[in-house]
């Protein structure tokens, strides 16, 4: 099939790949012109774990470019960030791209949405759009929401069970022979609408799971009791399975899908209070951080780790960027060390240079890196280190002469 694939980003450029490894002529389409001359040049935009790999085996049948020409399937894997400043999705780019395909859609062409959208887009926003461009046409569209996960796209992608809606029987069969060509997982059809609202919900539960361990974690505290030790015990229950505590979720699903659902819901209470809870984690972190420095004239603190989770280079929505904000706003000097990431907001140090005369390093990302490390090898002022994930050996940083301070531990 000729497939094209609008979004060449942490979910498009893995699925071209795939499909072009899986035979089809697939063109990449993307409006940053930056990035396709990037894989042009056979440069890839971000690191994911295979994807070179896979790469080197689709490139023959792939290419990037950034109109969209006439094809059998259209893919639409643009963004859909959320509008901060009033906590509802920006559909720009989905109408964009909906847009350069209703201009180039031909009889019997397929559309296959797979940006996570509030429940209902697809037939109120998509196919009006290209039905103004195609009216009488008869076309094919389906939601095939993405479920892989950053740090492992290209397994989950492969593996994991799928959700296909049509917006008929004849849109979703179509839809299952195009990724019948990859995945090996279950394909399971429904119709478009109830696709839409699986992944808000698959997102939401776990947004509102790690709410719960976040607030076990302060509970924890006030009982002056371990909770990682709790949960992990608690976790011995063949019913429970409580997630981790940490500095706040980032990244760009689990901390704006839930948004997606109650944003034109009159009863989504729990969602919002989750995302309240872990929205404030990043203040809680800031309160220990001074806890642990306020001896300190002019505090100096380090943060270890930007990205929004660990062995990935992706910052949207970190933790560590209201961490640095709020850290900033209370005065403390702040520098900021990531192993995994290039391209930050604020000024990224080397190692040495990021902790040279610090006063408290905060571990905020779940690198392996950050377990590894060698705590003799870290001159600082002042040894203080707060672990808001609970990775690093204590008794080696206690032995190294650090004060250790452990979101969920007081
Ligand atoms: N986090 C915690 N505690 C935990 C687990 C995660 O604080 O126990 C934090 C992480 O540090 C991170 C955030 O939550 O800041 C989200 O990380 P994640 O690993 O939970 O998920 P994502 O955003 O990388 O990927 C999710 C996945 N969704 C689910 O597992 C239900 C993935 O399968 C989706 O495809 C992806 O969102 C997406 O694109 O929607």
């Amino acid at each position: 099939m000729k497939i094209s694939v609008l979004g060449l980003g942490y979910i498009g450029l893995p699925t071209s790949l795939l499909l072009a490894e899986a035979g089809h002529e697939v063109t990449g389409v993307d409006i940053d012109k930056e990035k396709v001359e990037q894989l042009k040049n056979d440069e890839l935009p971000f690191e994911e774990p295979e994807m070179e790999e896979l790469f080197q085996n689709a490139k023959d049948n792939f290419k990037a470019e950034t109109e969209v020409e006439p094809s059998d399937v259209f893919i639409i894997a643009v963004p859909t960030p959320l509008d901060s400043s009033l906590n509802i999705p920006d559909l720009k780019a989905i109408k964009s791209a909906t847009e350069m395909i209703g201009a180039q859609l031909s009889e019997g062409d397929l559309v296959i949405l797979e940006s996570t959208v509030p429940p209902g887009t697809s037939e109120n926003l998509i196919l009006p759009i290209l039905k103004k461009y195609n009216d009488g046409l008869d076309f094919n569209l389906a939601h095939s929401p993405e479920r892989a996960i950053p740090g492992n796209t290209i397994k989950e992608m492969k593996n994991n069970s799928r959700v296909i809606g049509g917006l008929n029987e004849k849109s979703a069969e179509m839809a299952e022979s195009i990724y019948d060509s990859f995945v090996d997982g279950a394909i399971h059809l429904t119709d478009i609408k109830t696709a839409e609202l699986v992944k808000l919900m698959e997102n939401t539960f776990r947004d509102v799971n790690i709410a719960l361990a976040n607030e076990f974690a302060q509970i924890g505290e006030e009982l002056g009791i371990n909770a990682w030790e709790a949960i992990d015990l608690a976790n011995e229950h063949p019913r429970v399975d409580i997630l981790n505590p940490g500095p706040g979720v980032g990244g760009h699903c689990i901390s704006i899908d839930p948004w997606f659902l109650s944003s034109n819901s009159t009863t989504s209470k729990m969602i919002s209070l989750a995302r309240e809870i872990n929205d404030s984690m990043p203040n809680f972190v800031v309160n220990k951080a001074r806890e642990m420095v306020d001896d300190i004239t002019d505090p100096t603190i380090t943060i270890f780790g930007v990205a929004y989770k660990g062995d990935v280079d992706d910052t949207r929505e970190a933790p560590a960027l209201k961490i640095i904000k709020l850290a900033e706003n209370e005065g403390f000097q702040v520098k900021c060390f990531d192993p995994h990431v290039n391209d930050f907001k604020y000024e990224l140090y080397s190692l040495e240079k990021s902790v040279e005369n610090s006063d408290c390093i905060v571990i905020v990302t779940d690198h392996e890196y950050f377990e590894d490390i060698d705590p003799d090898q870290l001159s600082m002022r002042n040894k203080n280190v707060l672990d808001t994930r609970n990775i690093i050996d204590e008794k080696q940083w206690e032995k190294a002469g650090f004060d250790i301070g452990t979101l969920g531990i007081r």
